[in-house]
């Protein structure tokens, strides 16, 4: 039925006559769009990404979310809140407070912000340490006044265990516990994953991966994301196309979600 060329390819134009004209009306993408952790802390508070190696501006992803909020007609919208309390154990302040493994990469006497150490305990766990941020009902803590929340859309908190991190929205980096993502986005019966948000080679990453092992269609949306180190960005990039995910712009996802 394919009008295919010398290489026995489809063309894209009439890929795309097939895709708007019968195969959507099978297929019937639902889409939903995860905005994650766009808080005042990773914008200009205690974990503020310009501060960070690639010295990016969180700030920067407001605008064009904002706009997609504006002009596209997802299915279904999720914000993410990184949510810790305290004594959390990603708190770099917090050290004192826990067991270093004998085995760990770096001393709790030599440990510095953004190391990783190994730390003792019910669960041996490698884990960055971050200044303290996003602590629970503080400013830090707050989505960014500029980005808007729209009508019927969906918080999820994260990182609320003081003893797991947890940069993915879907489980703890332990993948002890879920948030309640998968269950919302099964009661809609999402199909298409459209990420973005800070910080992008943390906690946008992490989702992504997670929602492209749980099967979902997952694109990431480039100009929306700002993060904390450039090949780690890249590392993330990569890893999301290895995945079969897809990277995407602004100006992209419109013509995609119908
Ligand atoms: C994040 C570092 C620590 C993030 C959260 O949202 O990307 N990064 N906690
Ligand atoms: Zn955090």
């Amino acid at each position: 039925i394919f009008d295919l060329d010398k290489d026995g390819k489809i063309s894209r134009d009439e890929f795309t006559y097939c895709w708007n004209n019968w195969i959507k009306t099978i297929v019937r993408p639902v889409s939903a769009f995860l905005v994650i952790d766009v808080q005042n802390d990773f914008i200009s508070g205690s974990l503020s990404i310009s501060q960070c190696a690639a010295q990016q501006n969180g700030l920067d992803v407001i605008q064009p979310i904002n706009r997609l909020l504006d002009t596209v007609n997802f299915d279904a919208v999720f914000y993410s809140l990184d949510w810790h309390p305290s004594d959390h154990v990603s708190f770099i302040d917090n050290l004192c407070y826990r067991k270093v493994h004998p085995s760990s990469a770096v001393t709790a006497e030599e440990a510095q912000t953004y190391d990783t150490v190994t730390f003792d305990g019910p669960h041996l766990m490698n884990q960055r340490l971050w200044p303290r941020h996003c602590v629970q009902e503080s400013w830090g803590a707050e989505l960014h006044k500029d980005l808007k929340v729209v009508d019927n859309s969906t918080k999820i908190y994260k990182g609320t265990n003081p003893d797991v991190d947890s940069y993915s929205v879907f489980w703890d980096n332990k993948k002890l516990t879920q948030t309640t993502l998968s269950d919302q986005l099964a009661q809609k019966g999402a199909t298409d994953i459209y990420v973005c948000g800070l910080a992008y080679d943390v906690c946008v990453g992490a989702t992504a991966v997670d929602a492209l092992s749980i099967g979902y269609r997952t694109i990431l949306i480039d100009d929306c994301c700002r993060g904390v180190d450039l090949n780690d960005i890249e590392r993330t990039k990569k890893s999301v196309i290895k995945n079969h995910g897809v990277i995407v712009n602004t100006e992209e996802v419109k013509a995609m979600v119908e």
